[in-house]
Parts: structure tokens; sequence; C-alpha cells
């Protein structure tokens, strides 16, 4: 799609959506939800990504909290059963085009786009992410990362996420350059992509990690990825042996970001910076990061070592939690942002992410997974009396989720039902991967489940 195609495309929605308070945005892998997005933001409507491979129950958080006032989508795409009180506009690329809205740009400060976070218990809450903190953090990594319309990027990422809707789409959009998106990812279609012309690839570490397998054992994707210009990496730590396999059969050493929904992204390692296995890089411009010790106080050394949690601020934080004012207040302190994440800071501004204060959040593939959401879930299993969810070490995945049951009483559950009741209700990367079965959780004197003694023997 050409930008004289886009601005058709998306002026003929902005013309439909424009007046409405907000809208849906069914964010399949897929050019269309690029459109909508796009007019929402031409119209000045907040657009709520919605994950198309969401759980009936997801999809009716979505649907009650958000209340958005119609659901744009592809021609052809099922309504989910939560939107079917809601007008539908389809994403017809081969409709007359739209003149676009006629409104005036809105305030920095108006919200552009809600994206839905894990926390460790409860729903996802809806991060309200202004236009301002999307301008300025898109400006500050086309400054690091020396990004321009010359640029084209390969992205295999999904697009109900900040990762790929905004770095990978919007960014790509402010700076009038190039997005070839794979639909969904595999090794040869980001290596096709970047044999036809990309310079970049976004992705997250599993993606690398199987990019790196793949160079090993084929000249010609190796060949592929050492024709970019920069491999970005986010979402998760990328482990310094992946670093330093695709340096062997690439040339290319990883530049890694660090980032959040809340947050957009904060640090990254810049295009002409030190690139450091294990090491974010410094704050991007106009980012101010600090890191507290356990009694809150900001630590004054930047020695490499020293622990502290990252709190932000600036132009890059959200608005609020929606409909979730407690929330927000918890986690803001005077115009900082807790992340909730551990680090160490170098002499030279270089953040490396240790760990993070939350055991019930799982990041595995990249995906934020609340512990909390899917142990809900199996408790709500008719043959489930007792439900735990952990992280466990996964080579491909980082972590995997992996669920601990105990069963009612002469009731009887296999672990594929289990998987495919979560399925049912929560999003699809949030099954576990593996279902134990035990006669009690191992708890403390509080009746709190103690989950360092549940580990997986298969951890990797
Ligand atoms: C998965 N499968 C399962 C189960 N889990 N089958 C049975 N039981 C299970 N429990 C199936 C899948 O449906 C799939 O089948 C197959 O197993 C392989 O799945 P998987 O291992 O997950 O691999 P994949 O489908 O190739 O996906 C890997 C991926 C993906 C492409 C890396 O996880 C991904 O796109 N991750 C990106 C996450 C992201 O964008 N995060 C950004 C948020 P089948 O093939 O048949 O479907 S963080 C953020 O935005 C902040 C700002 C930041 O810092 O970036
Ligand atoms: P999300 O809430 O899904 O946007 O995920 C944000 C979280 O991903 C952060 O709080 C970090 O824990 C993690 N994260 C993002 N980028 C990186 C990175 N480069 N290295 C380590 N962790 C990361």
């Amino acid at each position: 799609m050409t930008y004289a195609q886009l601005t058709g495309c998306a002026g003929r929605a902005a013309d439909v959506v424009a007046g409405m308070s907000r809208v849906a945005v069914l964010a399949e892998p897929r050019i269309e939800t690029c459109v909508g997005v796009v007019g929402a933001l031409l119209a000045g409507v907040p657009a709520v990504l919605i994950n198309p491979k969401s759980g009936a129950s997801e999809m009716a958080h979505f649907a009650a909290d958000a209340q958005p006032e119609a659901l744009l989508l592809r021609p052809g795409a099922d309504v989910p059963s939560a939107f079917r009180d809601r007008a539908t506009l389809r994403i017809d690329l081969a409709a007359a085009p739209g003149a676009g809205s006629s409104v005036d740009e809105p305030s920095p400060e108006a919200p552009a786009l809600i994206v839905y976070t894990s926390g460790t218990t409860g729903p996802p809450k809806g991060v309200v992410i202004p236009r301002r903190a999307i301008a300025t953090n898109l400006d500050a990594l086309a400054d690091a990362w020396a990004w321009t319309d010359h640029d084209v990027v390969a992205h295999g990422l999904p697009l109900f996420h900040v990762h790929g809707l905004v770095v990978g789409i919007l960014g790509v959009v402010r700076r009038g350059g190039t997005a070839r998106h794979v639909g969904k990812f595999t090794v040869d279609a980001v290596a096709g992509a970047l044999r036809e012309d990309a310079t970049i690839i976004f992705g997250v570490p599993t993606m690398y990690r199987r990019l790196a397998e793949a160079a090993e054992q084929s000249a010609s994707v190796a060949h592929a990825l050492a024709r970019a210009r920069l491999l970005v990496s986010g979402s998760a730590a990328l482990p310094a042996a992946e670093h330093e396999r695709l340096e062997r059969s690439t040339g290319h050493r990883v530049v890694e970001r660090y980032g959040m929904t809340e947050t957009l992204i904060n640090t990254a390692v810049r295009a002409d910076g030190d690139r450091r296995a294990g090491f974010v890089g410094p704050p991007l411009g106009g980012v101010e990061l600090r890191l507290l010790d356990d009694a809150g106080t900001p630590l004054k050394e930047s020695d490499g070592d020293t622990i502290g949690e990252i709190e932000v601020r600036g132009p890059n934080l959200f608005l609020e939690y929606l409909n979730r004012p407690d929330a927000t207040a918890e986690a803001m302190c005077d115009g900082w942002f807790r992340t909730g994440d551990l680090a160490t800071r170098s002499a030279d501004g270089y953040l490396r992410i240790v760990g993070r204060r939350a055991t019930d959040l799982i990041k595995s593939a990249g995906f934020k997974i609340g512990a909390g959401e899917i142990e809900a879930a199996l408790r709500d299993h008719a043959s489930v009396d007792d439900a735990a969810v952990t992280g466990q070490p996964d080579p491909d995945l980082g972590e995997r989720v992996v669920a601990w049951v105990v069963l009612r009483e002469g009731k009887n559950a296999s672990a594929g039902e289990l998987i495919a009741h979560v399925a049912d209700q929560l999003a699809s990367h949030k099954r576990p991967r593996v279902v134990h079965f035990l006669t009690e959780l191992p708890r403390n004197e509080l009746g709190k489940v103690q989950k360092t003694r549940l580990v997986d023997g298969r951890a990797g």
C-alpha cells in the first residue's frame, strides 16, 4: 500500500468514526489493522487494540471496560460475540477513498490508543496512551537508530501491543518509510523480507533465537540477516549466548531496547553505540530514569553492580489505567512511574535489566502474562479444587507457562482438557504449556502458595 492509498483508505475510516468517543480495532496481523488505527488517529478517536485470539472472558472485559462505540475489522472477519451489539466498520481496501475527517489536530494530551496489559491479578488493564507519548517516543527512537524514510522494517510481530503497532507500524508511518509485515512470523518470511529490501528487524528474543539457530544451519539465512542495517530486540531479555551466536553467523550484534506498555520505549542502544550483550542502553532523549533501593531512595551509584527498581518520568508516559484510578495511583509517585523492573546502571548510563519485583508476572515469547488470570480460569473448571501458575525457564520462550493443579475429590480432567478450558477464556498465548497434577499445593503457615517450591523438572 502506498501512502496515497493509505490516505484514502484511512480517510474513509476517519470519516465514519469521526465524533465517536472510542473505537475498537480487531488487530489481526494485516494491513486493515494499520488502516483502521491510522483512520482513528486521523479522526482523533482513541483506538482500543483487541487481540483477535482473545478468549471469551477477555473479549467481554474489553467490550465492557472500554465501551467502544464501533468495531473496525476486515471484510469477512467474525465479529466476537461480546461486540455483536456494537456498530461494525469493515475496512474494505477496494472501497472509494475518503476525504479524511476535517477535525482539527487534537491536543497532544488527547488519548490515542488503549492497549491492554496483564497485571499479577485480575483482568488486563487498559493503558491509555496519549498522542504526545507516541510522537515524542518515535522521534527519540528515530534519533537513536538514525531511522529514516529509506528504512524498510521486516515485521512479524502482533499488532495489538506497543512493540508491533506503535514501534513497528506507527514508527514507520511517522518517518514515511516502509514496513513489510509477514503475517505470521517464520524465519523464512523474515529472511525473505530482508532479501527483498528490508533494512531493520524488530523482534522479540524468541524470534532472534530461532533466527540464530536457522542462520547456523543455512548460509542463505545467515546471508539475508547480514544484509540488514539493524537487528533490534526488545520485550524481554535477549540471552548473551544468542547475541554471540548471531554475531558468529551474521557479523551483526543485536541492538537491545527496553520498553513497557505504560512507558513506550525507555532506553535503547544507539545505532552508533556500543552493543554490549545484556545491556539495553541509556535512556532515550527526553526520558528521565532513576533506580530506587528497597527503602525507596534513589541510588547515587552508577557502578554497574548495585541493583534498584527502575522509575521513569517524561513525555513517554501513559495517562492512566482506564477505569482504574486505584491502579494508576499505585503505579505513580510524584510524576514517576514504578516499572517493577530491577536493574543496574553503569558509569556510562547503560542499563542492565536483572529481574522484576513481581514473581506472578510471566514473560513468555515477549508476552506479559499474569499468573492470577490463568489461576482464576483454572479454578473456574468444575474438576479443579486449587491451582497455581508459574513461569519456568524455557530455552525458546524465555519462560513457559506451567500449571500446578489439585483436582476435586472424585473428579477427573486431563491436561489437554484444562489447557483447552484456559484457551476458551483467555488469549491463546496464555495457555499452560505443561500441567502438573498434585495432591496439594505447598503453602506457608499463612496459607500463601510457595511458588519457589514448584519447580518443573524439565526446566531448561
Ligand atoms: C502454543 N501452542 C500450543 C500451546 N501453546 N499448543 C498446545 N498447547 C499449548 N499450551 C501452539 C501455538 O498455537 C502454535 O501453533 C505452536 O504451538 C507454536 O507456538 P509458539 O511456541 O507460541 O510459537 P509461535 O506461534 O511461532 O509464536 C512465537 C512468536 C510469538 C512469533 C515469538 O510468541 C510472538 O509473536 N511474540 C511477540 C510478543 C509481543 O509482541 N510482545 C510485545 C509486548 P500454530 O502454529 O498451529 O498456531 S511487550 C511491549 O509491547 C513492550 C512495549 C516492549 O518492550 O516491547
Ligand atoms: P509489557 O507490559 O507487555 O509491555 O512488557 C513490559 C516488560 O517487558 C517490562 O516491564 C520488562 O519487564 C520487559 N522488557 C521489555 N524489554 C525488555 C528488555 N530489552 N530486556 C528485559 N526485559 C524487557
